[in-house]
């Protein structure tokens, strides 16, 4: 490689460390693998693998040459430039288990899901194989503070359902003649097919009550076909995906896509609106496994498909805590968080419809460095942020819409069952903010409102009084351009 200029971490400096080099530095408390961390040692490895003395990398083969160590000087003396890397084409891969759009799947693919389905739903309510335990595992019949496995708006939300759905996909495959099933995705660009409506995917009933609300025989239920696609575009979420792929650092992925996931719930239909019975609905495979796609097709456009490249994508050293021991751990027996990350080392992968790659998008809500100079967008966006929800008194899922002269411009769901106070994760992250962006022109002079409304158990939408979850406050911001 050539002496590079204006190298920069994400799309360069990031890719001059292999996974043995992290393997080797980190268990000696020397952690290269975030760009903070590599930012505030950046002096002390170029001395270390300066040629011609260099003594690391440890084996000699695989030591920087000049042109690579003249590129690390650059980007030091070039104040250390974070930058955005060329996204890549995600790829489908070989692995043993190959997920295939629910699109994609034949008639006889089907039917072995049918068998595979049927096989799990016909074992005994104790069976930590059988589909009313593996789904009582979401929430409902464990109900917290005795037993809360569920992850939820934390740093292990996709790590979890990633170690969840795999749980799952083992159990179908456990059953005779199903050893070849994979879990499908429900690419939500798609309608549902058809045989969704039939047993046993349209609902499943409760072998034995799993609370009050929730007896025995209770069947779950979800919306129309057509009127889940429409409420998917009611809601934005095909865009919101679209823009959080653009992101290049975990944190905002991870934000924006639980935010989208969060809207996709109560668009399903009742039973997925709260956490509560959500994963007994047999669609709830099928959609988590296409958030879970998602996460990985964000992980090869960025490059971060083992665990020391999906590190380097961390804005704040920080996040990298809950990723070692002990704060890795998931509950219960599953694999840990760091495990989770490289989905192919796991011989998984997914078939990735060729929707073209994003345009990476720098974040210019962000601080800009003063002496460069700025300007404000032509058409701009408005980043507008409810501050300070309770959500602890409302009881489920809720909505929270900003209204412009009476008609409603954004909107976005939160995820959280019927009693978030019953739960710890949910007490630890009790006050809330809600992030919108909106086209200026929609709302310039308008009389704005925000409102809340919680989903009942039938899935219908209720005012909430704001007054009651703590006057939340609002904060807007212009977004600025260089
Ligand atoms: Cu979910």
């Amino acid at each position: 490689m050539a002496e590079v200029r204006n190298p920069t971490y994400m799309e360069h400096i990031r890719h001059f460390f292999e996974a043995e080099d992290h393997d080797c530095m980190f268990p000696r408390g020397k952690d290269y693998s975030t760009y903070t961390a590599l930012k505030n040692a950046a002096i002390e490895v170029y001395s270390i693998t300066r040629p011609p003395n260099a003594t690391m990398p440890k084996p000699v083969a695989r030591r920087w040459d000049e042109d690579r160590s003249k590129s690390f000087l650059n980007w030091i003396t070039n104040g250390h430039p974070r930058g955005e890397p060329t996204p890549k084409k995600p790829k489908t891969g070989t692995a043993d288990r190959v997920r295939r759009s629910i699109s994609e799947l034949s008639e006889d693919d089907v039917k072995l899901l049918i068998k595979a389905f049927e096989g799990i739903m016909d074992r005994g309510t104790d069976d930590p194989t059988g589909y009313f335990k593996i789904a009582g595992i979401h929430w409902y019949p464990n109900t917290p503070p005795d037993e809360a496995y569920c992850q939820h708006h934390v740093a292990h939300y996709h790590m979890w359902h990633r170690a969840y759905l795999l749980q799952f996909e083992d159990a179908l495959r456990s059953v005779p003649g199903c050893n070849t099933v994979t879990l499908p995705y429900w690419d939500f660009a798609e309608k549902l097919p058809d045989w969704m409506n039939r047993k046993p995917f349209k609902s499943y009933k409760l072998p034995r009550a799993v609370h009050p609300a929730y007896p025995k025989d209770h069947a779950t239920e979800r919306y129309s076909a057509s009127k889940i696609a429409k409420n998917f575009e009611d809601e934005g979420i095909l865009a919101t995906i679209e823009e959080a792929l653009k992101k290049s650092s975990w944190e905002t992925f991870n934000a924006e896509i639980e935010g989208a996931h969060d809207s996709g719930h109560p668009a399903c239909g009742p039973s997925l609106t709260h956490p509560d019975i959500a994963s007994f609905d047999p669609l709830f495979w099928f959609f988590h496994a296409n958030w879970d796609r998602l996460w990985w097709r964000w992980q090869q456009i960025m490059q971060a498909t083992t665990l020391w490249t999906f590190r380097s994508t961390f804005a704040d050293h920080s996040t990298g805590i809950f990723f070692v021991a002990p704060l890795n751990s998931m509950r219960p027996n599953f694999m840990t968080a760091d495990q989770t990350i490289d989905l192919k080392a796991l011989g998984i992968t997914y078939t990735q419809p060729d929707t073209g790659v994003p345009e990476i998008a720098v974040d210019n809500f962000g601080s800009l460095l003063a002496a460069r100079g700025f300007r404000a967008a032509e058409s701009p966006t408005m980043s507008v942020r409810i501050r300070g929800i309770d959500r602890l008194v409302i009881p489920g899922s809720f909505r929270v819409q900003l209204i412009a002269n009476g008609k409603s411009v954004a909107r976005r769901s939160f995820f959280q069952s019927t009693a978030p106070v019953d739960c710890p994760t949910c007490r630890d992250n009790a006050l809330i903010n809600m992030d919108f962006k909106v086209p200026i022109k929609k709302i310039l002079g308008a009389k704005m409102e925000v409102k809340i409304d919680v989903f009942g158990r039938d899935g219908k939408p209720h005012a909430f009084p704001l007054s009651s979850v703590g006057n939340p406050t609002v904060n807007a911001r212009l977004p600025l351009e260089i």
